[in-house]
């Protein structure tokens, strides 16, 4: 994910890597590249722009401490800001108090809602709670057929009906949820080619009617610019609360991440990463951010070290260390450990 960009800024970054002092000279030929490399990400203009500016301010007047080099720290700048651009914290979904919590899932045809909502279905219920799938698009038989099927392999329930408009589907939907105690409602609804009048209105009637307590955009990540003006229209129409970016696993070009959260100013909240029903991810600004700056994703990494480590296997080591009683075997089962956790590259 992101490779184009992540080697463009490392070409912009490798100039002012290395260097001892930073003039506003070499600060402003690196922060170009780096608004170059942004827009080919398709990164919104407003929001490339915006980044420069910013990047540039605070890097005029840092002042370089200690033995860091200066193009460290405006590596450190870069980071940090794209982090804010991202939303900055992972943002947690809106669970109701007393009642279903309803999350309503809305966006263009093939974005991949129907697959988000039988991953969320599927996350919620690892998490001890009881959904309830809403098959609201009923205009392709085959939407309700997929769902169906989605919610089966999970063993979940759906809530759909012949003959009935998806406000109707939805409102009944409300009824059987608290009628059987299913805690979670997800609504999955229909989707059109691009932003349909008629379309909007039934979402917006869907919205009115249940009143949700997530309104989650679904985007399309391999779609860019496209994406953030369609996020746009959708927040005006039904004031969004959340974003999904799905097919983060492709090669996109990482134009949406970065720029969703600014232009809609809702939080993305999760991402889809395959087509597998555990593809899915929360959203981590710091941890894309270091993906992008090709730092790697220590967070990541630093997690699963942790979950190869066995903290008293290593007190133990500890105190042989101490004792000086470290020896032939205990460094190799050392090396083993280190093996265990994948490739020193990473
Ligand atoms: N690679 C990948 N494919 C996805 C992801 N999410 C959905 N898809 C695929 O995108 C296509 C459209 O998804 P669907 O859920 O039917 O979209 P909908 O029309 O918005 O309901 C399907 O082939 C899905 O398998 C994802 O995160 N990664
Ligand atoms: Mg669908």
């Amino acid at each position: 994910m992101f490779e184009n960009l992540q080697s463009k800024l490392e070409f912009a970054l490798k100039k002012i890597r290395g260097q001892a002092k930073i003039s506003e000279d070499n600060i402003q030929e690196a922060l170009e590249e780096v608004r170059r490399a942004l827009l080919e990400a398709d990164v919104n203009f407003t929001v490339a722009k915006n980044f420069i500016d910013e990047v540039t301010q605070k890097a005029i007047g840092v002042e370089v401490k200690g033995n860091l080099q200066p193009g460290q720290v405006i590596i450190k700048l870069i980071y940090d800001e794209l982090v804010a651009l991202m939303g900055s914290n992972k943002s947690d979904l809106i669970l109701a108090h007393g009642g279903p919590t309803v999350v309503m899932v809305a966006g263009l045809q093939g974005s991949g809602k129907t697959t988000f909502c039988g991953k969320l279905a599927a996350n919620m219920k690892k998490k001890g709670k009881q959904p309830l799938l809403v098959a609201c698009d009923i205009y392709r038989p085959a939407a309700v057929t997929q769902l169906k099927m989605l919610a089966q392999s999970l063993n979940i329930p759906v809530y759909a009906a012949e003959g009935k408009n998806p406000v109707e589907i939805a409102t009944d939907a409300l009824v059987y949820a608290k009628k059987y105690a299913r805690d979670i409602v997800i609504i999955d609804t229909a989707g059109r080619l691009t932003i349909d009048e008629d379309m909007m209105q039934e979402v917006q009637n869907i919205r009115d009617q249940t009143k949700p307590n997530e309104i989650l955009f679904v985007c399309d990540s391999m779609t860019g610019q496209d994406a953030v003006n369609t996020a746009k229209a959708f927040h005006e129409r039904l004031n969004l609360t959340g974003v999904v970016l799905t097919k983060l696993d492709g090669d996109t070009r990482g134009g949406a991440a970065l720029s969703i959260r600014k232009v809609v100013g809702q939080p993305i909240k999760y991402v889809g990463t395959g087509e597998k029903l555990d593809a899915l991810e929360p959203f981590y600004p710091e941890r894309i951010a270091s993906r992008i700056l090709g730092m790697g994703d220590v967070v990541s990494l630093v997690e699963k070290v942790q979950s190869q480590f066995d903290e008293e296997e290593s007190a133990k080591l500890e105190a042989k260390l101490r004792k000086n009683e470290f020896n032939m075997q205990d460094f190799l089962d050392q090396l083993r450990m280190i093996k265990k956790m994948g490739w020193i590259k990473q």
